[in-house]
């Protein structure tokens, strides 16, 4: 197909602001890649007033992506530039000049990876080190970290207790409270999309529709793109509304992904049957480690009204009492 990229990037005009000189910046390994997306590991020289090199993560597409690919990696480049809390994860630099060269996003590298895979690793861990099956996830106490876990590193960075999913929960609240407050609705907030850095501090990431990323069967195909349908409100499903309100629906079911340690939400449903279900007040059961307290919260981000759902930042607060109260 013809690709006008070159007449689109000369329309451009780079941010002097942002940019970041190539020769500066060493591609070392491919983190993941989609259809058209491509997300790199680098070493950056001297970034954001670090001195020597700092390992960066790169934004940058495949060779068959096209216009509208690029488009969206700039429009997210437009996002990141205005968004800066520690919840968020944070652009350093882009290098988008000559126009016939590749856009690079570089933005701050996560050390664990995305949420998704994270939670889905913590399960096999717990498996290998004989860690009870977390029965008693947030309905009591910490889950017991075995002796011979502790011992290893690895174990300690991927053992999850009640307590952290909460502070997960808690910590992607107050991001979205944020981007709430800015004005940005996010259109695909996912356990898949949320990133954990050093301290596992949590950083949502992918927004301005660049959700190409993730090779998975999360997305249906359509022609306005890929849908992740298992995520989305009846409301941006029926009429493609997407407000502060649908990203809180959408949180309701990466709850629904912490508490199950990465499941794949809707199991057993078709995508195309989703809609009527949830049309007909249809919503997925509390699974069976997940307190009453938490999967009423879950439960009330799936109100079909959306005035009715929680705010990120009523939300916020229920996860601060939850954790004062030390569950
Ligand atoms: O779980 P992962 O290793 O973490 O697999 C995905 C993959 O790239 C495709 O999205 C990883 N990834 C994306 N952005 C970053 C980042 N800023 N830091 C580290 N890893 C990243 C993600």
């Amino acid at each position: 197909k013809t690709c006008p990229l070159w007449n689109f990037r000369m329309k451009f005009q780079p941010d002097p602001k942002w940019e970041f000189p190539r020769s500066l910046l060493k591609i070392e390994q491919v983190l993941g890649e989609g259809e058209f997306g491509r997300v790199l590991r680098a070493k950056a020289m001297n970034i954001g007033g670090i001195p020597g090199p700092t390992t960066v993560a790169v934004k940058t597409l495949k060779e068959n992506a096209c216009t509208s690919e690029l488009a969206d990696l700039l429009s997210e480049y437009q996002l990141l530039k205005e968004a800066q809390h520690p919840n968020v994860i944070r652009l350093l630099g882009a290098c988008t000049t000559p126009p016939g060269a590749p856009v690079y996003l570089i933005i701050e590298f996560a050390e664990f990876g995305s949420l998704r895979n994270y939670l889905r690793r913590s399960r096999h861990l717990e498996s290998e080190n004989r860690i009870p099956a977390p029965t008693s996830l947030l309905s009591t106490s910490p889950i017991n970290v075995s002796e011979e876990s502790q011992c290893s590193d690895n174990a300690l960075n991927y053992t999850i207790t009640p307590r952290d999913i909460l502070s997960f929960a808690w910590q992607i609240s107050k991001g979205m409270t944020y981007l709430a407050d800015i004005k940005l609705v996010h259109r695909d907030l996912a356990a898949r999309n949320v990133l954990l850095a050093t301290g596992r501090v949590c950083k949502i990431s992918d927004f301005g529709l660049t959700r190409d990323v993730y090779e998975d069967d999360a997305y249906l195909k359509r022609s306005k793109g890929r849908v992740p349908v298992k995520w989305m409100a009846p409301e941006s499903l029926a009429d493609h509304v997407y407000t502060s309100k649908s990203d809180v629906w959408s949180f309701g079911v990466l709850l629904w992904e912490l508490v199950t340690l990465g499941a794949s939400p809707y199991p057993g449903v078709d995508v195309h049957n989703l809609y009527n279900l949830l049309k007909a007040g249809y919503r997925m059961e509390k699974p069976s480690n997940c307190s009453q307290q938490l999967y009423k919260l879950m439960v009330s981000c799936w109100h079909q009204e959306p005035g009715m759902r929680p705010s990120f930042k009523e939300l916020t607060s229920h996860w601060e009492r939850m954790l004062e109260d030390g569950v």
